[in-house]
C-alpha cells in the first residue's frame, strides 16, 4: 500500500479535522480564557477515556499478528497508564473527583473503540488508534505554538507534543500504511472518518457540558 494512504485519510476528513482544531474550547485553552469549570470537565472525562483506552490497546495486543507490532502497543500502553496520574495527581491538588460515569460521547467513542477492536478488522483497529492519536498530536500541538508550556496545562502539552510521542504516532501511522491493503482501504477509511467525528464531539461534549438528560 502506497504511503499516500494517510495523507488520503487525512484529506478525506479535512473540513471535521479543521472543525476539530479550531474548537471554541481548544481556542479558549489556547489563548488562556478556558473556565476551569469546562478544564475540569475534560479532565474527569478523559480519564475515562484513557482508562478505556488501555483496555483497547489490551485487545489490540492481543490480536497482533507480530513481535514489532505487539511490542509498539505495549509502549503505548505504559504511557497510557502514566497519562492516568498526570490526571490523578492534577485532580488531587485541584480537589477535583475522577469517579465520574461517562458522558453519552465519551461512552459512545470508547465503546466504539472497543467494539472496533473485538469485532472490526486489526486494520480498522489501527486506523482508530492512529486517528485518536493524531488528533491529539495536531490540537495539543497548535495549543504548544499558542501557549507555550503554559504552567496549568504544561504535562499535558508535554505528554502529547513531545517528541517522543510524535515518532510513536509516525511509527503507528506507518504500521497501518504497511499493512493496509486495497482490499482494506473503505473500512479503514470509514474507521478514520468515525474517529475524527468523534474527537470533534469529544470536544464539543466538554464545553457544552453535555451529559445524560437525568
Ligand atoms: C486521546 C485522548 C489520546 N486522551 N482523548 C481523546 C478524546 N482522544 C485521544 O489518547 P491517549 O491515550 O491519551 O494518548
Amino acid at each position: 500500500m502506497p504511503s499516500t494512504l494517510l495523507d488520503e485519510l487525512l484529506a478525506e476528513a479535512r473540513p471535521i479535522w479543521q472543525a476539530m482544531i479550531e474548537h471554541p474550547f481548544l481556542h479558549e485553552l489556547a489563548n488562556g480564557t478556558l473556565s476551569r469549570e469546562r478544564f475540569h470537565f475534560w479532565v474527569q472525562q478523559d480519564y475515562r477515556f484513557v482508562q478505556d483506552g488501555i483496555r483497547f490497546l489490551a485487545l489490540l495486543i492481543a490480536r497482533a499478528p507480530d513481535e514489532d507490532l505487539r511490542r509498539g502497543l505495549l509502549d503505548a500502553a505504559v504511557a497510557f497508564r502514566n497519562e492516568l496520574t498526570i490526571f490523578e495527581e492534577y485532580a488531587h491538588q485541584h480537589g477535583l473527583s475522577l469517579a465520574v460515569e461517562p458522558t453519552p460521547v465519551c461512552l459512545g467513542y470508547t465503546s466504539f473503540l472497543l467494539a472496533t477492536a473485538a469485532t472490526g478488522s486489526l486494520l480498522e483497529s489501527l486506523a482508530v488508534l492512529w486517528g485518536a492519536e493524531k488528533a491529539y498530536y495536531d490540537a495539543w500541538s497548535m495549543v504548544r505554538a499558542r501557549l507555550g508550556l503554559a504552567p496549568t496545562y504544561a504535562r499535558w502539552i508535554e505528554n502529547w507534543t513531545s517528541p517522543q510521542f510524535a515518532t510513536w504516532v509516525d511509527w503507528l501511522g506507518e504500521q497501518l500504511a504497511a499493512r493496509a491493503t486495497t482490499q482494506d482501504r473503505p473500512s479503514i477509511r470509514a474507521a478514520f472518518v468515525t474517529t475524527a467525528r468523534y474527537e470533534y464531539l469529544f470536544w464539543d461534549m466538554v464545553y457544552t457540558g453535555t451529559t445524560w438528560p437525568i
